[in-house]
């Protein structure tokens, strides 16, 4: 190991929303801490998809850190939802207000991550050589951060431009050019509606329809904020209490307890307020897991396609067949695009992409599309995908990779049995809701779990002279928690259906749960029974103090 190796107590890696809370909460607590991030900046996932349209789609009172209650009132904000830029310039403002940027390096990637039993310590290089010894190793390296992209034959010949939606070009023109885009996830339809009136052409290849819904995105009045800043306690009680963390009015009621007519205003009611997840969770409570009540979700979003699409063939490769059990998107005029002269959608699921070619897409029926820009939109190998290009070597030398053979997992998203002191922020088996809230609540274990570790080890000080502590899920408690985020994915209808909440997007096999669908608020609970039993499912080990450490 090179002597030049920087000892720290805890190693955060990743700058974006998890990164900055978890170097936050660490250096509360006292400890020595250093961040670093491969990116040029903090913003984690927003610091990378910079692609045009790029917006959040939680209500932006909370899509924040609940804990400076200070900044909640005075920090501005000026529309329901927050654009790209608005989140990149929030997370740099907490990152200058707490501090934090002075522990940050940026332009840095961890290459490698082994645990040394013999120094109690993690042994983490970097692409610029830097060497750190940790105690505590924080994984904070997001959920949507690697891209994923087509393997279409003759991508390289392609004379034009192609881009991933996570690696937007700043210099990219698009006034006037012929643009084809694959992927109409939530990325694709915010890039689509934004670029229709700048280009010249634009061709949607798309393979699944999606289902999207006004996101009523609005400037937010001075009233407005103040009402806000008057409720914040009680909005954040709402998140914590919540499923998806959302701030929304979660319902309960079953939709076919409603007659027709009622079932529909109250669809055109969700419609109407705007934002996929209200319409999901806000209307009814039962569209995410009965199938009768979904197809009736479909049909109404169905009719509402019709009703905008005015060409009946374009309308018709724009509707879903399948349920409504992705994660559901919202959009500021997507289908009317289809409207526009200069705006077409192919149907992949008919005449699939046959090869990239030079001047553009030839389709299997031999039909070829001349394009200048080739966007692909094709999301992310989301939640495990960072680790994979991570060597991370745990207990005995055995790597995370072997550890996930099956499928990635961490007991109640946090840790991963024979890593010890290793923490996972967003990763595997997380409740699926609002990030920042999710984040908060992961740190609230790890944090606990850092607590435990640390008074044990002042505990055993005096007695050995200098003690460690380690601290780890145990294999059982690991298992149990990835059973129960099974059970849960497959109580829903989402299962059913490919995406990348499930893997399905990137690897051909079987779904595998990689969230917790059980919701925050029971995430919570869960969390909070660990804590009041003394740290159950987790094991310390207190070890006498290493002496070349
Ligand atoms: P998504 O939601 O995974 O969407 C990816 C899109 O790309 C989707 O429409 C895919 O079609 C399409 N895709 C991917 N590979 C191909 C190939 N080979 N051929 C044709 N079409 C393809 O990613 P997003 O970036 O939109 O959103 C991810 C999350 O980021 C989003 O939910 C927000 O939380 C933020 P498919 O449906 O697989 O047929």
């Amino acid at each position: 190991m090179s002597d030049s190796a920087l000892s720290v107590d805890a190693l955060v890696v990743g700058c974006g929303f998890g990164g900055i809370n978890a170097a936050y909460r660490l250096v509360k607590r006292g400890l020595s801490v250093r961040c670093i991030d491969m990116a040029g900046n903090v913003g984690g996932t927003w610091y990378w998809n910079k692609y045009p349209g790029a917006m959040s789609d939680t209500e932006s009172y909370l899509y924040r850190y609940s804990w400076d209650k200070e900044d909640l009132q005075s920090y501005a904000w000026a529309h329901r939802y927050l654009s790209q830029p608005d989140i990149l310039a929030y997370l740099g403002h907490v990152a200058d207000k707490h501090q934090l940027r002075p522990l940050m390096d940026f332009g840095v990637e961890m290459k490698s991550a082994r645990w040394d039993d013999s120094v109690h310590r993690w042994i983490v290089v970097c692409s610029n050589d830097q060497t750190f010894k940790a105690r505590y190793l924080i994984n904070c390296l997001g959920v949507l951060s690697q891209p994923h992209y087509p393997d279409f034959q003759g991508i390289c010949s392609f004379s034009g431009s192609i881009v991933h939606s996570s690696r937007w070009p700043d210099d990219l023109a698009l006034q006037g050019k012929k643009v084809g885009i694959v992927g109409n996830g939530s990325t694709g339809v915010q890039i689509m509606t934004a670029i229709a009136p700048l280009v010249g052409e634009l061709i949607s290849f798309q393979r699944h329809p999606q289902y999207s819904v006004p996101s009523g995105q609005e400037p937010v009045s001075k009233t407005q904020r103040a009402n806000i800043n008057r409720d914040y306690e009680s909005s954040w009680n709402r998140v914590w209490n919540s499923y998806m963390g959302l701030g929304l009015n979660e319902s309960n009621r079953k939709t076919m307890d409603a007659d027709e007519a009622e079932r529909n205003a109250i669809f055109q009611q969700a419609w109407d307020a705007g934002n996929g997840f209200q319409f999901m969770f806000g209307a009814f409570g039962d569209l995410a897991i009965d199938k009768t009540a979904n197809e009736e979700a479909c049909k109404f979003l169905r009719r509402k396609i019709d009703q905008i699409v005015t060409d009946p063939h374009k309308a018709a490769i724009l509707k879903p067949k399948e349920p409504y059990a992705r994660r559901p998107i919202c959009d500021s005029g997507y289908y009317q695009i289809f409207n526009r002269s200069n705006v077409d959608v192919v149907d992949l699921l008919v005449n699939p992409i046959r090869k990239i070619i030079p001047s553009g897409v030839e389709l299997s029926d031999g039909t070829k599309h001349d394009l200048d820009i080739l966007i692909f939109a094709t999301g992310f190998d989301a939640v495990d995908g960072n680790y994979k290009r991570v060597r991370i070597t745990g207990r005995d030398g055995k790597s995370l990779s072997q550890h996930w053979a099956d499928g990635p997992t961490a007991y109640a998203a946090v840790s991963c049995a024979g890593f010890p002191n290793m923490f996972l922020v967003s990763g595997p088996q997380g409740p699926f809701a609002n990030f920042p809230p999710v984040i908060e609540s992961e740190l609230d274990l790890i944090m606990a779990c850092v607590e435990a570790a640390e008074s044990a080890a002042d505990h055993h000080s005096d007695s050995l002279g200098g003690a460690d502590c380690t601290i780890e899920a145990l294999p059982g408690a690991e298992a149990t928690w990835s059973a129960l985020c099974t059970d849960g994915a497959k109580s829903t209808l989402f299962w059913g259906v490919s995406s990348w909440i499930f893997g399905t997007n990137v690897d051909k096999k079987d779904p595998w749960a990689k969230f917790y669908l059980g919701g925050l608020a029971s995430y919570r609970e869960y969390v909070k029974k660990i804590i009041a039993n003394n740290m159950e499912g987790f094991v310390t080990t207190v070890l006498d103090v290493a002496t070349d450490n």
